[in-house]
């Protein structure tokens, strides 16, 4: 038997930032164990792997209890005595085992998924990030800070949900995180000076809410004072997740922005204009999930990355179907959106052989489980967002800066010059 032959899959149900359950996985070999949380997504794409809840009195429904059970029950068995480190022909049985009309539930799945990638990466006595990306990873990802939140991911007015700062003239992940908390702190005076005190309040990936403030432009301008003050002139620039179906109505087709219905071409004139007028680098979602005509149009008219989150849905016939339209120029990474490992890296590899970039990406709902940055890395991404304060959010950044002490020289920071994200 070999030493990373499975022994036990256990799960059990925890809670995350949001105080909601969620699972952890452990997976245990002689030579190792591993162990993974559970992400969760709010403004969840339509296209996304389900997300198996109890739906009876406790924890108005959202309990995972019925997930846990699905790992114990049918997952565990199938998979004891098989080898941890064949992650493609343990996510091939996760996926024949998932049977449609009783699902394993795509959290029950991922979480195994990932804890059968820990398990692998212990029992070869590898970093993570080491174990997935091979001995030439070393590639630390550009961090994309949501500053300031609206959407579903907060309280306030805003119609996008994340207006992001990034740190392009940083060259190293310790000083864009560095310049990124300089910002925060001067946004924060800002926003109290003039929007008050309630305005300090985070949303779920811990970036300000500004009282009032319903105009992504205004939003803009507050981060770009910000950085002006912090004498970080061009060292910023700005992105986006528009997450645009919140604000679709698909019956007359048509979206709800600055009290006015626009039609798809409007809004991408909206978005030329901010082009024109903003540093803008990348928008993410800027379309419904299904436009993938209107996402093409943008594309090509506008010299910024056009990132697919709900678009894509991490899920590779979707990845296919926007290259073939020409639809979008960056693939968003979620695990959990597809399920496995394996199908995750395999929309990585079709976004990175067809010109897409890569960027990683948390969920609102999470716990201060650290595969994420490893994975990015691992991945050879070149990017993350992974939101700005509260733990979950934070020990991201720490274990990033902790891989690229561990790398050293052979760190490199940041997307490739020549691909689409060129900062
Ligand atoms: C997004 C994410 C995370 P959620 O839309 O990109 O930033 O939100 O996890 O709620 O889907
Ligand atoms: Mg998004």
């Amino acid at each position: 038997m070999s030493t990373a032959s499975i022994e036990a899959v256990d799960a059990r149900e925890i809670l995350d930032n949001r105080l909601e359950p969620t699972l952890r996985v452990t997976v245990e070999t002689p030579a190792g164990t591993g162990q993974a949380d559970v992400p969760r997504g709010r403004s969840r794409g339509d296209h996304e792997a389900l997300d198996l809840r109890d739906g009876d009195d406790r924890y108005r429904g959202r309990g995972v209890r019925c997930a846990v059970a699905n790992v114990e029950e049918r997952i565990a068995p199938a998979l004891v005595g098989r080898d941890a480190t064949a992650q493609r022909s343990v996510d091939a049985c996760l996926t024949d085992l998932n049977d449609p009309d009783d699902p394993l539930g795509g959290n029950a799945i991922t979480g195994v998924s990932l804890a059968v990638l820990r398990a692998g990466a212990a029992a070869t006595d590898q970093p993570l990030y080491r174990y997935l990306g091979g001995a030439d990873a070393h590639v630390i990802p550009l961090p994309f800070f949501d500053l300031i939140e609206g959407g579903e991911l907060a309280g306030g007015g805003l119609p996008f949900q994340e207006h992001q700062v990034v740190p392009v003239g940083a060259d190293s992940v310790a000083e864009a995180v560095r310049m990124a908390a300089e910002v925060y702190y001067e946004l924060g005076d800002i926003v109290r000076a003039e929007y008050g005190e309630a305005s300090l309040n985070v949303g779920a990936e811990g970036g300000y809410v500004p009282t009032g403030v319903d105009d992504p432009r205004t939003a803009f301008d507050l981060e770009l004072r910000a950085v002006e003050a912090c004498g970080y002139d061009g060292e910023f620039a700005l992105a986006a997740d528009v997450a645009a179906s919140q604000f679709y109505d698909a019956e007359t087709g048509t979206y709800a922005l600055l009290g006015e219905r626009l039609s798809p071409g409007e809004l991408l004139g909206f978005y030329e204009n901010l082009a024109d007028a903003y540093p803008l680098v990348s928008l993410e979602d800027p379309f419904d999930q299904d436009d993938f005509a209107t996402t093409a149009d943008l594309t090509d008219r506008l010299d910024v990355q056009v990132v697919g989150d709900d678009l894509f849905a991490t899920t590779p016939a979707r990845l296919r179907r926007g290259i073939d339209h020409g639809a979008g120029n960056a693939l968003l990474w979620k695990v959990n959106q597809v399920g496995t490992v394996t199908d995750a890296v395999e929309a990585a590899r079709l976004a990175t052989r067809n010109g897409y970039a890569v960027q990683v990406s948390e969920r609102s709902g999470q716990t201060p489980d650290t595969w994420l940055a490893d994975l990015a890395v691992g991945l050879d991404a070149g990017q993350i967002k992974t939101g700005v304060t509260r733990g979950e959010r934070t020990e991201q950044y720490n274990r990033l800066l902790e891989i690229e002490a561990e790398l050293g020289d052979a760190a490199t920071f940041g997307p490739p010059a020549d691909g689409v994200f060129d900062p």
